[in-house]
């Protein structure tokens, strides 16, 4: 039997203990095993409280059964739901009499390939599910919903219907090789194909936008040793991750954390101090603290109010870019030795005692403010890209600018015609219109099993 036309089963919950388990079938076999455990016949989408018995008569538990009928169901096939007891024991009893039913165990994200499989959903939608399980902030959270609902399969089906007017529009001439495109025309093709390179270039930007929220905004804590770099990311994370103590050169290594702060999600790093005059160990620190500070998102620089300005390498000032960054004054709580530099008067200056935590609601504000306009988004239409879309828009973006450059040079229409259907595949994959069984089954396989 085909691998899609067997009935699948899996826990569709998590493995361990909790109040409620929940067993999911999917397939042709689906009504049948519903009538088998519950009343004949099944009531659509209703959840029926019945006894589990195996087929040799074994009582193993209460449970809630629900039907879902093909096609509407989340798989699009007859789908049965069965919700026990959450003990593993259960829940692993049921599967097995399931399997000894005619069921086989059902792979990662096989439901969810299913429901593509049967058109309940384009491959973006189906990702926009791992997306939104995933979700670590509420803007990854509203952005997975905004996947989900369609947006990038409706933005996608909106330019692949521009690209095929101006297909059809070249391959009329493909027809008489003796006739070029006319200049009225080649005009019209080169403005629309410059219109869907430049729209395909602003899906591809979201691309970071897309990072920034399923990654979460990484934020790199730099400044001198000692200034309580630790001790403001301990501030933050709420409870000691770092090491903290009164000897400069104590983080050497990089402690990295996620916390939420309002609705974005940060990737927190603490790094070892910059010393002026450090030894080799240090200096391989300092090396690593300002790679760091170049793939940062947002710096957050430490200094520490009752000492006076420590030396900072020009590698770091220079990346103190304002929206990007703050500096963080640390050690209120002491007498006031610093004079603020002037590179700082165009950056968010908070003051803070990371000891005994004043300041720190106004920290968390600002880092707010900046992460808001770090992911400035367009609330009824934003869409964020992941790493497969960006791969398939750079391509139909090249297939663009090589048609574009044919239209300049007047190069055949043929190849033109040539590098435009490599876009509109390119375009397709996004979607999910692949005819590729493996690179489908890849994809859907980096999902978890009852998914
Ligand atoms: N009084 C006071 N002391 C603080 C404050 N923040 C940190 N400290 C102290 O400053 C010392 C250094 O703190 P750390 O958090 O280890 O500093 P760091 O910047 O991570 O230092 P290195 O890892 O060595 O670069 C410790 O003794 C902390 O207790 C503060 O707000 N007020
Ligand atoms: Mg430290």
């Amino acid at each position: 039997m085909p691998r899609h036309s067997e009935t699948i089963a899996a826990l569709a919950t998590a493995a361990g203990t909790a109040a409620i388990a929940l067993v999911r079938i999917s397939g042709p076999e689906a009504g049948r095993l519903a009538r088998e455990i519950g009343p004949s016949p099944p009531a659509a989408r209703r959840a029926v409280h019945t006894g589990y018995r195996t087929q040799a008569g074994e009582w193993v538990d209460d449970v809630l059964a629900t039907f879902f009928p093909g096609p509407h169901s989340y798989t699009g096939e007859d789908l049965l739901e069965i919700s026990c007891h959450g003990s593993p024991f259960i829940a692993q009893k049921i599967l097995e009499d399931l399997l000894a039913r005619g069921c086989r165990p059902a792979g990662p994200g096989e439901f969810t390939q299913r429901a593509f499989l049967h058109g309940r959903m384009d491959l973006t939608q189906a990702e926009a599910v791992m997306d939104l399980i995933h979700a670590r902030s509420e803007r990854a959270l509203a952005a997975a919903h905004q996947l989900l609902r369609g947006a990038l399969g409706r933005r996608m089906n909106e330019l692949t219907d521009r690209l095929l007017g101006v297909i059809a529009r070249v391959e009329a001439y493909i027809d008489f090789p003796e006739e070029d495109l006319p200049p009225e025309d080649r005009a019209g093709v080169q403005q629309a194909l410059q219109a869907l390179a430049a729209d395909t270039e602003q899906l591809l930007a979201t691309r970071r936008y897309g990072e920034l929220l399923r990654d979460g905004v990484k934020t790199v804590i730099v400044g001198a040793p000692n200034a309580g770099k630790s001790s403001l990311l301990n501030r933050l994370v709420g409870h000691e991750r770092a090491l903290v103590s009164a000897e400069p050169g104590t983080t050497r290594d990089f402690i990295e954390e996620r916390i939420v702060v309002g609705p974005h999600c940060l990737r927190l790093i603490d790094t070892a101090g910059l010393n002026s005059n450090p030894g080799t160990i240090e200096k391989m620190g300092i090396e690593k603290s300002l790679e760091r500070i170049a793939e940062a998102d947002l710096i957050m620089l430490v200094l520490d109010s009752s000492t006076p300005l420590p030396y900072l390498p020009k590698a770091l000032i220079d990346r103190l870019i304002p929206g990007r960054s703050l500096v963080v004054i640390n050690k209120i709580d002491l007498a006031p030795v610093l004079v603020a530099p002037p590179f700082i008067t165009t950056l968010p200056v908070v003051r803070v005692s990371a000891l005994s935590g004043e300041g720190i609601d106004g920290l968390v504000s600002e880092i707010t403010n900046l992460c808001d306009s770090l992911l400035t988004i367009d609330k009824e239409d934003f869409i964020s890209i992941n790493a497969r879309h960006s791969d398939s828009l750079t391509r139909a973006k090249s297939g663009l600018q090589n048609a574009l450059g044919k239209i300049t040079t007047g190069g055949p229409i043929e190849l033109l015609a040539s590098d435009l259907r490599e876009t509109l595949a390119s375009y397709g994959e996004i979607v999910g219109k692949i005819d590729n069984e493996r690179i489908l089954d890849q994809l859907f396989a980096t999902f978890c099993i009852g998914k």
